[in-house]
């Protein structure tokens, strides 16, 4: 049996850090990542035969646990029917039905493999829609690696965003705009001065890619005036937060603080595919039909709707639909984060978390009294040294928490009391020591 550091050895001599997704090498950690040999319910298992409880779930999607029985069957008699046709199927019909039934305000749906891809599509259809140019986003926002969304903040409200990657080249970004998160001034003043050429504000409604950071009520009430009165699209980026939240996503929380509050395009991923590859985008239909080969704007992919996908996310669906699904999924984190809480009080340890649904976040904050970040920069003012030394005691102790302070936590519907009593109790070890 090889070793993580054996498997990782070899990993780096054909795959560029040894990982196909940058934040699993654990860099922002350190370490070796741990290559994950199978996963069941709520637990992963290593090369080396170690079992963790799992918070990530690979990054949201497995809201169900990993082996959902229903699930696999679904996946199982849809692989004998066939993997991929390129061709129209009827569960993908149904998979759209059942997602436009669960978001008001959704009335067509685009498939597609990734959320990246679903982010980018949302971005074209919004330009080619208002036939504009500029867009919004929010530092610390992530919607996927699509060369206009790859920006970090400006210095200075004029000066449009900068690329965060190489290969982007600037006048790709020229008409990205980066805002700090909850910042009215900020949103103000660039509506004010180019709200005319604006085409959308794309946002994570409760920002993941920040660990977690609500967009405050006020913020996205002022967000959605400013968009209605200048002619711009809001976009919603729910790839983390759709179905994950809320079984309505972040929508219907800000639908009950600010009611008949909706965006106008939406994003989804992850939760939708239950662990395949699969995503969307969607709204209203006079937009949606915008795309081709109805309209001017071109979208397309060889697996969008893929059969096999199309049937795990409809699987998962049908089981986070069930009544009383997100209740328990919510009592359930939040047991988790105010046991965290209970732990780094006991241990004399700053701690502030927040939690929705089945997402959660937490944060050491330098002071005691600092409150719940607002912002990336926020955020990034956290003790990062002692979340990486916090990350490497509870791995130790077998629970395997996302490997950096700026992503967020997932609880799904198979981790039982026992496996947040646990969590607890190493947090609470981890913590003293
Ligand atoms: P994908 O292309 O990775 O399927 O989705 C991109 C994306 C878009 N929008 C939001 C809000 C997202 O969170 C993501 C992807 N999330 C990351 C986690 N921070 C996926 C993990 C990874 O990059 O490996």
């Amino acid at each position: 049996m090889a070793s993580n550091a054996e498997l990782f050895e070899r990993a780096q001599r054909v795959i560029p850090g040894g990982v196909n997704s940058p934040v699993r090498a654990f860099r922002a950690v350190g370490g070796t990542p741990r290559f994950i040999a199978r996963a069941e319910g709520a637990y992963l298992w290593d090369a080396e035969g170690r079992r963790y409880i799992d918070y990530i779930g690979s990054w949201g999607p497995m809201i169900l646990g990993h082996g959902h029985p229903a699930v696999l069957e679904a996946v199982r008699k849809a692989a004998i029917d066939g993997l991929s046709f390129g061709a129209p199927t009827e569960r993908e019909v149904e998979l759209a039905e059942a997602i436009i039934a669960l978001v008001p305000g959704v009335e067509q749906l685009r498939l597609v493999s990734s959320g990246t891809e679903a982010g980018m599509s949302a971005l074209r259809l919004a330009r080619g829609v208002t036939g504009r140019s500029k867009i919004v986003k929010f530092e610390g926002c992530y919607h996927g690696h699509a060369d206009a969304l790859l920006v970090k903040a400006g210095s200075g409200l004029a000066t449009f965003g900068h690329p965060t990657s190489a290969g982007v080249p600037p006048e790709v970004v020229q008409h990205t705009l980066v805002l700090e998160y909850n910042n009215l001034a900020q949103l103000e003043e660039a509506f004010a001065t180019q709200g005319r050429e604006i085409a959308c504000v794309m946002i994570e409604p409760i920002a993941g890619n920040m660990n977690f950071v609500r967009a405050s009520v006020p913020f996205m009430k002022r967000l959605r005036e400013l968009c209605t009165a200048h002619g711009a699209l809001l976009v919603f980026d729910e790839v983390m937060t759709g179905f994950r939240v809320a079984l309505g996503g972040a929508h219907s929380v800000y639908a009950k603080a600010l009611p008949g509050f909706r965006p106008d395009l939406w994003v989804f991923g992850k939760v939708i595919g239950g662990g395949m590859p699969l995503a969307a985008f969607g709204g209203p239909r006079e937009m949606m039909s915008q795309l081709a080969p109805l309209g001017p704007v071109y979208q397309a992919g060889t697996l969008s709707g893929n059969p096999v996908a199309t049937a795990c996310g409809l699987a998962t669906l049908r089981e986070i639909s069930q009544p009383g699904y997100f209740d328990a999924l919510a009592a359930r984190t939040r047991g988790l984060v105010e046991g965290l809480a209970g732990a780094a009080l006991a241990a004399g340890v700053p701690l502030v978390a927040d939690c929705e649904g089945g997402m959660f976040g937490f944060f050491f904050p330098r002071s005691t009294g600092d409150g719940l970040p607002q912002n990336y920069g926020a955020v990034m003012a956290t003790d990062k040294e002692r979340f990486n030394r916090f990350f490497h005691a509870m791995l130790e102790r077998g629970v395997y928490l996302a490997p950096a302070l700026y992503e967020a936590g997932f609880v799904s519907s198979a981790h039982s009391a026992a496996d947040i009593a646990a969590t607890v109790q190493a947090a609470g070890e981890a913590l003293r020591g």
